[in-house]
């Protein structure tokens, strides 16, 4: 018998249900390192505590390493680990909330379709990332030029995106007369559930209007704020793993302790108690997801530009740095803040101090180059729209301009030492053009402010922001991040 977490001996207790018990009610999309360590964690502690019977059936549309992680959970019999690392304690969990896991090219396009289409299927859930919704602009509407649309427009019933999918498979439902289900993005996006709606209704408007308004009017798209750093699993990591279950687990994962699931309920077809595991159910997402947006993924971005450039590896060795530290914090509390309006109780302070507690964390080794990843996808929500907010206003927001600088000297693909790395964006080739025949300088910032889908009409249009960014940038390449970041704190407020 091969040796693994299914057959093997472990250090650690196995769930007492098998997954007899489970109906695959949520079709997730996405099985990638942050579903695996929160959504599915999420389930399996509600059904740790309850006799609930949702389970997951797991998709992954996406790259051989997708379909690799298909294969080794089924080797498994679903199951997984999920390793929360704290600074001074590890927690394993052995995960059994999987009933069925999928990929094209091992079930073909039919069975995913099938899956989504079948009557059980509730929910439909998603960790895409931000570029799976094939949206752009401000109202994230779809953008029927991207690849994958352009071959789901042509070939509607063998879809290539996740929006795709989900079209063909609500066409499959009404055609059958099923009930429609519902469709939660947990991705970070600003409004997600806006997105996914822009994103299907846009989609399914280009094949057929009838089916379009029917799913307008009858299938739901909550938004949700999903927090948890989960950083992609290393060599490392899995070593760590191996050590603490006494066995490989190929399908692995290893995060912080800390979880948050601020989810809207607007469910058209039942979901899962997951408040009774901690989620908050309300109705209003926004405020948390634009908490969460502007003060922890801004400042990740920020910590992952300057960091990487300033020659740190992690968002931990950053913390290391008490200017980044200090920069950190004021990015947070003195331009991030500002732009929010909380309901009441929430204290933006102390969330910003957990912040820093959370990336001082010395156990994650979460890469400044990860966060950097898909930045053409992740300014507009993280920073610009402070930045609109402190130009209306006439307030400082020199961390956030900073930042922009940041990415800016990131996306030339050379480090502070003429060293070239590759940058990872749906937009490289973009990005990569204008490096290649603007020349450094003002007219390199202007040509990168003209990629509209990022800074829209209005950044570029306003002088005083445009030439702002162009001393601070020249400043950067000058003295360097680390150096840039040190002068934040000394310049008069
Ligand atoms: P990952 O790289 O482990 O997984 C990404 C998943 O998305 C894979 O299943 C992949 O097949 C799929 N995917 C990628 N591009 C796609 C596309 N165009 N269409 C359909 N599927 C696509 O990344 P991870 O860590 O799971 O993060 C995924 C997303 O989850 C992030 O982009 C973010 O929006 C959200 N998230 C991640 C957190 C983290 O700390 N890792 C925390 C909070 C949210
Ligand atoms: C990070 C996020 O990769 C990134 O861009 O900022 O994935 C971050 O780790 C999560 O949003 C934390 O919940």
């Amino acid at each position: 018998m091969e040796h693994n977490l299914a057959n093997d001996e472990l250090n650690v207790t196995r769930p007492a249900w098998n997954h007899q018990r489970l109906v695959p009610r949520i079709v997730h999309i996405g099985c990638g390192a942050f579903h695996r360590a929160h959504q599915a964690l999420y389930l399996h502690h509600l059904l740790e505590t309850s006799d609930s019977d949702w389970g997951i059936c797991e998709v992954n549309l996406m790259s051989a390493s997708g379909k690799l992680l298909v294969e080794q959970l089924r080797q498994q019999d679903l199951l997984y680990s999920v390793t929360e690392k704290g600074a001074e304690q590890n927690d394993v969990h052995l995960v059994a909330a999987i009933k069925e896991a999928l990929h094209p090219a091992l079930d073909g396009h039919n069975g995913i379709i099938e899956a989504l289409a079948r009557p059980e299927t509730a929910i439909v859930s998603l960790t895409v990332t931000e570029k799976g919704y094939c949206t752009q602009g401000a109202n994230g509407e779809l953008d029927a030029d991207n690849t994958l649309i352009k071959h789901d427009i042509a070939h509607p019933m063998t879809p290539k995106s996740a929006i795709g999918f989900i079209v063909e498979a609500l066409r499959v439902r009404r055609e059958r007369g099923v009930a429609p289900f519902t469709v939660l993005s947990c991705d970070n996006l600003r409004d997600n559930g806006h997105v996914a709606r822009a994103a299907v209704v846009g989609l399914a408007q280009l094949r057929d209007t009838a089916l379009a308004h029917w799913i307008d009017e009858n299938v739901t798209f909550p938004s949700s704020m999903v927090d948890r750093i989960v950083p992609a699993v290393t060599d490392e990591t899995q070593q760590e793993i191996r050590a603490l279950l006494g066995v490989e687990d190929p399908c692995g994962v290893a995060c912080e302790p800390f979880r948050q699931w601020v989810i809207e309920d607007k469910f058209v077809n039942g979901r899962p108690e997951w408040d009774r595991v901690g989620a908050q159910l309300v109705a209003d997402v926004a405020p948390f997801e634009m908490m969460k947006l502007r003060m922890l993924n801004g400042s990740h971005s920020f910590l992952a530009y300057l960091g990487y450039l300033g020659g740190c590896e992690t968002i931990a060795d950053t913390m290391q740095l008490p200017t980044y530290r200090q920069a950190a914090l004021a990015l947070m509390m003195q331009e991030q803040a500002p732009t929010l309006s909380m309901p009441e109780g929430i204290d933006l302070q102390a969330y910003a101090n957990q912040l820093i507690e959370r990336f001082s964390n010395p156990s994650l080794r979460h890469r400044t180059q990860q966060i950097a990843m898909d930045g053409s996808q992740k300014l507009p929500q993280r920073w610009l729209d402070s930045v609109r907010y402190h130009l209306l206003h006439g307030s400082d927001c020199r961390h956030l301009m900073l930042g922009i600088a940041g990415w800016m000297r990131y996306v030339l693909g050379q480090n502070e030492r003429g060293e070239a790395f590759d940058v990872v964006d749906p937009l490289s080739a973009t990005l990569h053009d204008i490096n290649q025949h603007t020349p450094e300088g003002d007219a390199r910032i202007r040509a990168l402010l003209a990629v509209r889908t990022i800074f829209g009409d209005d950044l570029p249009a306003n002088p005083g922001f445009v030439s702002h960014l162009q001393q601070v940038y020249a400043q950067l390449c000058q003295h360097g991040a680390r150096a840039a970041v040190a002068s934040l704190n000394q310049e008069p407020k």
